[in-house]
């Protein structure tokens, strides 16, 4: 492989671009790389997805993709096809951005990683580079996908072609910003990899570390399982606190006025297409290597079992407010697994939504945002979902919820109304000045002084 013309046709923008997948990191990646004048062809199985790109339509919500996209198919620099072998001819890079879930034992789910790796392989090409940007167990490049690439395609890496593992930090509402400014790890199976993909990012983003690929795997797993641990420290501390009748928002506030403490939030659960997973993908295979996980995996019972403690929160609520469980209705606001967001991927709404069900409670749903409501009965607004209801359960921190009225709330509420806040998102003095029983995660009954 002639490196330094490789490194050169990359400076001129003149290696076509293959994007594999159009979900949210590939769709930005795309949109990017075009953006900074390459010819890029973003792939995907769906046919609508495909005809809303190259109309200068974004299928995801992201401030800003949308104009950019629109742009950069306007320019001819874009463009979404379905057929991959033929854009796969013409490429000289190709970005894997395919989805990586666990399945229900935990395990890593790469179907769709080892058919888009097949696609790619079939059509690897001398000269090539070969970017995984999907998140994967540590490993996985190096041992799994570099010799699949080289005996499909006869080619060896660093000689035939360039492979490295590039991870996505980006997150929703600040994708565009993040992508170029936050450092960008590069992971290079070999020096000749590790050359060309950092020259590669370099035409985006800001600031380029070079490592090589296992380190780059497991340092970005390690990012969201500091998150997930660090966050399941925050709900113990809550769960404590309700003990200690001290409030956990009180607390945190306070902890975290030193200047080395960042105590994260609690709230209702971890959601989301990562840091529910990721943690799972780092240990996974540990145990083959003689390595049982402690705080990884006890950190995540502790988060997964935050949604039960609401429900619980919830039934004790109706109880301790003299009502008859099966004639009550609840109202839960939020199904996206965080603020701001559509999706609802692994929200801790689900679980909580299900068992209420479960229960034979009424229950209606609603959010402003997302249209999941796991088959219960959607509100088609705030103020229809609270209409009659006993208790309002908060799972999603929604700006829209952060601001809501609480008199119009009380004004369409049953009386006696109770917030079972799983976000910490109401003012309890404010709650109770309009006499509701306010009940949030890690909120203590404060004895009095
Ligand atoms: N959450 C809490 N308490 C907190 C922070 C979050 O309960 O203090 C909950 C949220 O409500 C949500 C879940 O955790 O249900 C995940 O929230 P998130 O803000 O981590 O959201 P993600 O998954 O969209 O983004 C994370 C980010 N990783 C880190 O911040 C280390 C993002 O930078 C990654 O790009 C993304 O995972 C990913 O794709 O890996």
């Amino acid at each position: 492989m002639d490196i330094e013309r490789t490194l050169k046709r990359i400076r001129n923008r003149e290696s076509p671009i293959v994007v594999l997948g159009t979900g949210y990191v590939g769709l930005t990646t795309a949109v990017l790389f075009a953006n900074t004048n390459f010819n890029v062809t973003a792939i995907d199985v769906k046919k609508d997805i495909v005809e809303a790109i190259n109309h200068g339509l974004c299928p995801i919500k992201e401030t800003g993709l949308e104009d950019l996209l629109k742009l950069n198919v306007n320019a001819g620099r874009l463009k979404a096809t379905l057929n991959a072998t033929e854009a796969l001819r013409m490429a000289e890079v190709i970005i894997i951005c395919v989805q990586t879930p666990i399945n229900k034992n935990k395990k890593p789910e790469l179907r769709i990683l080892t058919k888009a790796i097949d696609t790619a392989g079939k059509n690897l090409n001398a000269g090539m580079t070969i970017i995984l940007s999907s998140t994967v167990p540590p490993r996985t490049t190096q041992g799994i996908i570099r010799p699949r690439l080289e005996s499909l395609s006869k080619l060896k890496a660093e000689d035939g072609f360039c492979l490295a593992y590039v991870p996505e930090r980006i997150a929703t509402g600040n994708a565009i910003k993040e992508f170029i400014e936050s450092p960008r790890l590069i992971g290079g199976v070999g020096p000749n990899s590790l050359k060309v993909s950092a020259e590669l990012y370099r035409t985006v983003c800001k600031n380029v570390i070079e490592t090589d690929a296992t380190t780059a795997e497991v340092a970005k797993l390690a990012e969201n399982t500091f998150r997930d641990v660090n966050i399941a420290f925050a709900n113990e501390l809550a769960l404590l606190s309700e003990k200690l009748s001290v409030d956990i928002a009180e607390v945190i506030k306070l902890s975290n006025t030193h200047p080395r403490v960042n105590i994260h939030q609690p709230g209702a659960g971890v959601g989301g297409p990562c840091i529910p997973k990721d943690p799972h993908l780092l240990i996974y295979k540990a145990k083959d290597l003689g390595f049982n996980s402690k705080i990884i995996l006890a950190s995540r019972h502790i988060n997964e079992q935050m949604p039960l403690h609401v429900v619980e929160l919830v039934i004790n609520s109706l109880r301790s407010t003299g009502r008859d469980i099966k004639k009550s209705k609840i109202c839960v606001l939020g199904t996206a697994y965080k603020g701001g967001v559509a999706d609802s991927r692994l929200t801790p709404s689900e679980e909580v939504i299900k068992r209420i069900m479960k229960l034979g409670i009424e229950i209606a749903v609603y959010d402003p945002h997302c249209k999941e409501t796991f088959g219960a009965k959607a509100a088609e607004s705030l103020l229809d979902a609270l209409r009659e209801a006993d208790c309002v359960v908060i799972m999603t921190d929604h700006p829209e919820f952060k601001k809501m009225d609480l008199s119009k709330l009380k004004g369409v509420m049953n009386k006696n109304p109770i917030i079972v806040d799983g976000r910490r998102i109401i003012n309890p003095t404010e709650a109770e000045k309009f006499n509701f029983t306010y009940i949030g995660i890690g909120y203590g009954k404060k004895e009095i002084a």
